[in-house]
């Protein structure tokens, strides 16, 4: 495992100068006074310097928690990557990068449900069913959202398929296994970051379908507004929730080191 992480690391570092060279060639593309822009910017950024954090917590922490911790890198390294392609196609043609989010959430979404599994696993005994259950919710949620909205399927009918998925998360993180083994058996801190994560899949997921049900359903919306409210909702979702499993991890390690 550390020498996973550390492989993580190089490679991540090594991203990141990628990154930072391709974009010194092209930062002539982005126009003073495009927010959109800069908040694709902010983003890409802010996740790729999470993602050395995360590992580095992994590193230092390390043992069971390493697992999760390197889950959530993996979540803001993928969706770095995207960011920065995501950003080239807003400056370059002013358009929403559709395929390239719904190619990130295909991948971060079910790493983000996993670590409700692995927080509990590093905690108690699961089965491997809230796993499963999880993973099946996200398919059905994303799967149908997309050919709705590339056009594939009616939109109305990809969003109705896509909200039961979600539901059946929710309905998981709030009344099935997953809540009953936080509830009964996970020390306190990480009882608070269930609880945390539970309410962004609930609070900060929403932003996604009420997106798309402005710009598909209700005759459609200013394209900057949704990348914008698209890009802060990330945030929440991909960098604070690794924080809430962070917080989860650092105090569960240093109860344990003070016992
Ligand atoms: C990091 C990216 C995240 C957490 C993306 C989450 C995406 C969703 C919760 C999407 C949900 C949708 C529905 C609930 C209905 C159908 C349309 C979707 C796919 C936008």
């Amino acid at each position: 495992m550390q020498k996973m992480i550390k492989a993580m690391l190089l490679l991540s570092g090594l991203t990141v100068s990628q990154i930072s060279l391709a974009a010194s060639n092209d930062s002539a593309m982005l126009q003073s006074g495009d927010f959109v822009g800069y908040s694709f910017w902010l983003i890409s950024m802010a996740l790729a310097a999470s993602t050395i954090f995360f590992l580095m917590e992994a590193l230092r922490l390390g043992g069971k928690w390493a697992t999760s911790l390197t889950v959530s890198a993996l979540v803001t390294f993928i969706a770095a990557f995207h960011y920065f392609y995501m950003r080239d196609v807003w400056v370059t043609t002013g358009n929403t990068p559709t395929d390239f989010r719904y190619i990130d959430w295909l991948l971060t979404v079910p790493l983000l449900m996993i670590e409700f599994y692995l927080i509990l696993a590093a905690i108690a005994t699961v089965s491997g069913g809230i796993f499963w259950r999880l993973l099946i919710g996200t398919l059905v949620m994303l799967v149908p959202g997309y050919m709705g909205e590339a056009g594939y399927i009616n939109a109305t009918v990809g969003f109705v398929i896509g909200m039961l998925g979600w539901a059946y998360i929710l309905y998981e993180i709030f009344a099935g296994e997953a809540s009953k083994v936080a509830a009964g058996q996970a020390p306190p801190a990480v009882q608070k970051a269930y609880g945390l994560m539970k309410w962004t899949v609930t609070i900060g997921w929403a932003i996604y379908p009420i997106g798309y049900f402005l710009g598909y359903l209700a005759g459609g919306t200013d394209e900057g507004t949704l990348n914008i409210v698209y890009n802060l909702a990330d945030v929440l979702n991909k960098i604070a929730f690794g924080l809430f499993i962070w917080y989860a991890a650092n105090e569960d390690s240093n109860a344990k080191s003070h016992a």
